[in-house]
């Protein structure tokens, strides 16, 4: 049964075309630096927000087909899966993300919630192999059950930590069956919203003994992939333990857990934390910890998770330049972790919606590539720095100098002061010259 009769399959029809059904920028065969479209943006597909999320809100209830034309539970996690690959293979996506509690009704206690995951399971194994689509990284949604209104791994109560490791294991499992590259752990509701009832030293200790267990059973159970932890700051709690990149790094280093556990950056986080997108990247990339993206954009005036397909072409141009000079995603890709507006409620605004985020991320690499192969803007950074590759600036980046050595040196140097310009203004216009003749 097709469940989007109305669309095609999308394909790139160049930059002239005004088809909305068609990629202006997606070429996914182009090859650019080396490798493909395809292989530099591994576009992946969130579970969550494409074929769940409904448009329910605060003060409304859902706008949005999300049944599939099913009734019961089941039958709709069933419908979902043949909807979604429909999509993914329509639109050329090569990769899925998932929360256990996306696949399969939860049931009423546990039990019951992995015996319907038993049946689903193996549903969407099929598909995968039907297809070649493949899992980018699996999850375990530790959110939205009332039972973790304290949290998980930091929750006061002891039996849920048990409960989050349950649903952890069977997580991980699934996500080794799919051949997954990755497993995240975003922070739910790891976090505090008052310090009166908070002993955030046991709550962070916890929360790195959940992961480490859940490490440990993944490493001794077939996981090869790579660990990740998605950083927000805020929302649902007031203040999330995993606040941004720096946090999390300071947090991983301080429990040993640096050598399985990357980052899995999201562009909407990154701003909650009054960081830009690009800083994140570069955070993770300069300690070889940028893992994955969830790929999206919030709204400049709104101060929440607005998960907006990203359409700014000037942020996936930053963005994907890190990717670049990262050398590229290994076990992570370009998850769109993104949802449409409640009124853009017709399926065919689900495809128009990935098309545009597509695209920019499309024309956001063809751009970085043509500034780094421009060369201007790296080299003037480069240059920057010069004054540490010969002289006194060498014995320091080599350790060879002492405090006393420094104090003879600086009071040699007598009236001396910087003859360089940072040239900001100089460098934003190549960044736009060199971004606006990309193709
Ligand atoms: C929440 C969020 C999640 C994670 C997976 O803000 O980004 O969807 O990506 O749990
Ligand atoms: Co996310």
């Amino acid at each position: 049964m097709e469940f989007f009769p109305k669309i095609p399959t999308i394909k790139y029809e160049g930059k002239k075309s005004k088809n909305p059904l068609s990629f202006k920028q997606y070429d996914a065969d182009k090859v650019i630096a080396g490798k493909t479209m395809r292989e530099h943006l591994k576009f992946s597909m969130a579970w969550w927000h494409t074929m769940i999320a409904d448009g329910t809100d605060m003060f409304g209830v859902g706008t949005m087909d999300k049944k599939f034309g099913a009734v019961s539970d089941m039958d709709v996690s069933k419908n979902r899966i043949s909807a979604a690959f429909e999509l993914m293979q329509k639109l050329g996506i090569g990769y899925f993300c998932f929360h256990d509690k996306d696949l399969a009704p939860e049931g009423d206690d546990l039990a019951s919630f992995h015996k319907n995951l038993d049946i689903v399971v193996p549903l969407v194994k099929a598909e995968m192999d039907k297809t070649g689509i493949k899992c980018l990284w699996g999850t375990a949604n530790l959110f939205s059950n009332p039972r973790y209104m304290h949290g998980a791994g930091t929750s006061c109560d002891a039996n849920i930590f048990a409960y989050a490791a349950a649903q952890i294991k069977k997580a991980i499992d699934i996500t080794v069956y799919f051949g997954g590259d990755g497993y995240v752990f975003w922070g739910g509701r790891e976090g505090y919203d008052t310090l009166l009832n908070t002993d955030m030293g046991l709550e962070l200790d916890n929360l790195a003994r959940l992961l480490t267990l859940s490490r440990d059973y993944g490493r001794r159970n077939g996981f090869k992939g790579c660990f990740y932890i998605e950083p927000k700051p805020k929302e649902p709690t007031k203040h999330q333990y995993d606040f941004d990149a720096s946090t999390v790094l300071a947090f991983l280093r301080k429990y040993n857990l640096m050598s399985d556990f990357k980052l899995n950056i999201e562009a909407n986080h990154a701003t909650l934390s009054q960081h830009t997108f690009q800083h994140e990247l570069v955070v993770a990339r300069i300690n070889d910890a940028l893992g994955s993206i969830d790929a999206n954009q919030g709204d400049p005036n709104l101060g929440w998770d607005t998960d907006q397909f990203p359409t700014n072409v000037y942020d996936t141009t930053l963005a994907m330049l890190e990717v670049l000079k990262a050398g590229g995603f290994t076990t992570g890709g370009l998850n769109f972790d993104a949802k449409c507006r409640r009124p853009s409620m017709t399926h065919e605004d689900l495809f128009l919606s990935f098309i545009a985020g597509m695209d920019s991320f499309a024309f956001g690499l063809k751009a970085a590539d043509a500034i780094m192969k421009d060369g201007r803007i790296c080299d003037f950074t480069k240059n920057r720095y010069s004054s540490y590759e010969s002289g006194i600036g060498k014995k320091i980046v080599s350790g060879d100098t002492t405090l006393e050595e420094l104090y003879d040196y600086a009071l040699n140097l007598g009236e001396y002061n910087v003859k360089e310009s940072g040239r900001q203004e100089y460098l934003e216009d190549i960044f736009n010259q060199v971004m606006l003749s990309a193709d």
